[in-house]
């Protein structure tokens, strides 16, 4: 695997801790041979990740600041990019949001603002991102986002956020046949629960790793690494003929009835 995105520029969004997906990503591509650009949101998240980056002795090609929240913040961001970097092949989005104390007892309590800002940042934010990198993949590209199983099936706790994924995957599907006539392919890997900042807090996440434990065919939990390595395949050449795809990356609890 060590040249799949050899001299590939790739963007990743939504590194925040050692843990993060995009952390696992970030590895993965690059002993795979690609050249990285990141963003970030928080200040907090752009310390973590200069010191990760020291640490495992990785050097970014560019950071830059992106609060998907912002249409100005993406158009900046990508503005950045080109200026800095030129082309771009790939974009990796592992960014969501919705209110704590949403993520918990009924889905109807759901308020409109919880359910507008779970929908802006962790579905519309794709749509905004793949308009402004489709004008920096002028050599074709592979733009890939982070879901899972609670957009398919009712999943305690999770509520907005499984809506918010639906929505989600949706979009994949929609930007993947826009985006095909660009040589552009558009796909996402849905995870199984693994312990990050996001999962953090939130009740119920012990049970559901739990439960893939228990009736995952592999029985076992997923980790970044591979969520990193089922991404870089969507990055490299040996995806080529996918697009629009969810590719499910939890030890096949999903075929479980
Ligand atoms: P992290 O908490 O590590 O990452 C979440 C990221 O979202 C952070 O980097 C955060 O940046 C970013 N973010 C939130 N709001 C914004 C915004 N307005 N603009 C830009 N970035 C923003 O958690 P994960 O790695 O777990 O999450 C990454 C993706 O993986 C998410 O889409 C999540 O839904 C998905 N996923 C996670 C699973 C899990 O079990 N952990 C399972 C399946 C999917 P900052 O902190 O700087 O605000
Ligand atoms: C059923 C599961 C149990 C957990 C329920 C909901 C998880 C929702 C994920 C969502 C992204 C979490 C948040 O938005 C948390 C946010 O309100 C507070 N946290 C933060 O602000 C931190 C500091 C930053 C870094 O986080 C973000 N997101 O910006 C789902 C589990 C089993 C699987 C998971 C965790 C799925 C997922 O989508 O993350």
């Amino acid at each position: 695997m060590s040249n799949l995105v050899e001299g590939k520029n790739i963007v990743i969004m939504g590194v925040a801790s050692e843990r993060s997906i995009a952390w696992g990503v970030t590895t993965s591509l690059h002993k795979a041979g690609a050249n990285l650009i990141f963003t970030y949101r928080q200040d907090r998240s752009y310390g973590k990740l200069t010191k990760l980056l020291e640490k495992h002795n990785i050097e970014a090609k560019w950071i830059v600041e992106c609060d998907v929240a912002s249409d100005e913040s993406i158009t900046n961001a990508f503005a950045t990019i080109k200026d800095k970097v030129g082309v771009i092949h790939g974009v990796v989005h592992s960014v969501a949001f919705a209110n704590r104390d949403e993520l918990k007892g009924e889905y109807a309590n759901t308020s409109r603002e919880g359910f507008l800002l779970a929908h802006e940042i962790s579905a519309f934010s794709l749509v905004a991102v793949t308009k402004a990198a489709k004008e920096l993949m002028t050599e074709g590209g592979s733009i890939v986002t982070q879901t899972y199983l609670g957009a398919e099936r009712v999943i305690q706790n999770y509520n907005i956020m499984g809506v918010a994924k639906a929505s989600l995957e949706a979009s994949v599907r929609y930007l993947a046949e826009d985006m095909g006539k660009y040589d552009i392919r558009v796909n996402a890997v849905s995870a199984g629960p693994i312990r990050t900042l996001s999962a953090k807090g939130v009740s119920g996440f012990n049970e559901k790793q739990g439960l893939i434990e228990e009736k995952a065919p592999l029985r076992r939990n997923v980790d970044q690494d591979q969520v990193g390595d089922a991404t870089l395949f969507f990055m490299s050449e040996l995806s080529r003929g996918v697009t629009g795809e969810v590719l499910h990356v939890d030890s096949g609890y999903h075929i479980i009835g």
